[in-house]
């Protein structure tokens, strides 16, 4: 018997392409070796003549009885993050659940937008999420777009407007803040801020080119909750993150015209090769 088993949970949406949400968590998880677990919350679709995207929330009490389940462990959750939420209702949940129980780590994936659509969960989402999930924050992690609406700042494009928004964000109660610049920033390479509340770390990998992408935000939010959740530091997690979502996004595939997943086993092929 195994008695030495590392449980981390994700509350998130799935993709129905299979790159970002909870898949994303999922194989990430299991990629750290983790036992990873999912409290679904919408599921996304897209068409597919013009790949528009359909986001369906699940009912309040589902999300609920998922959550029954999932507590019902004598395995403590080492690690936690949140993903694509859908309803003010179920944000409110989530945060309830944050508070009475003891998860460890919290990491809150902002997620506001998918990939080349603009904001697809209306305000008052949004607005739950800055107010009842970063207090509660270990890690934070918006992508550029998602730290200027949490932060109150508008845009964000330049280094210094990470900071800024970083900063704020810190202020919002949440311990240590991820800029994820990702592709959207105009630079040759790949920029990512790290914040702990006193020191800004710039962290940096060449740029890859930007089609094989998608999932990337979630799969490096993934990756921060499952090295927190094997116990290491904040710092340390996301650097390792950093160099397991570059080799996912090095080893990304076209899926169709519109949409170029990333390959999660990419780190571990790349050190140990192709066979099994
Ligand atoms: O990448 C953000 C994201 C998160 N969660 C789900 C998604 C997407 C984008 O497609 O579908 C479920």
């Amino acid at each position: 018997m195994n008695d030495s088993v590392i449980r981390v949970l994700t509350v998130a949406g799935s993709d129905a392409s299979g790159g970002a949400g909870m898949a994303a968590d999922m194989h990430t998880f299991e990629e750290y070796g983790t036992y990873g677990q999912v409290a679904l919350t919408t599921v996304v679709t897209m068409d597919k003549a013009q790949w528009n995207h359909h986001v369906y929330e699940l009912p309040l009490d589902l999300v609920k009885a998922q959550f029954e389940t999932i507590l019902a462990s004598d395995v403590p959750i080492k690690a936690m993050k949140t993903g694509m939420l859908g309803t003010p209702d179920i944000v409110k949940l989530v945060s309830d659940v944050i508070q009475q129980n003891d998860f460890g780590n919290v990491v809150i994936d902002p997620v506001l937008v998918c990939k080349g659509t603009d904001e697809v969960l209306n305000p008052d989402t949004a607005n739950s999420i800055r107010d009842l999930l970063l207090p509660h924050a270990t890690v934070a992690t918006p992508n550029l777009f998602e730290a200027g609406a949490m932060a109150g700042i508008g845009r964000v494009e330049s280094i210094e407007d990470m900071k800024e928004a970083a900063r704020r964000i810190h202020e919002l109660g949440t311990r240590y803040v991820v800029v994820k610049g990702g592709k959207a920033m105009v630079s040759d390479e790949a920029i990512d801020l790290f914040y702990d509340g006193s020191e800004f770390t710039i962290l940096k990998e060449k740029k890859l080119p930007s089609t094989t992408n998608h999932g990337a935000g979630c799969t490096f939010a993934a990756a921060i909750t499952a090295g927190l959740g094997l116990g290491m530091k904040p710092k340390e997690a996301v650097t390792l993150a950093k160099k397991y979502v570059t080799a996912a996004i090095r080893d990304g595939f076209s899926y169709n015209k519109f949409v170029g997943p990333v390959f999660r086993p990419g780190y571990r092929l790349e050190k140990q090769g192709r066979c099994f």
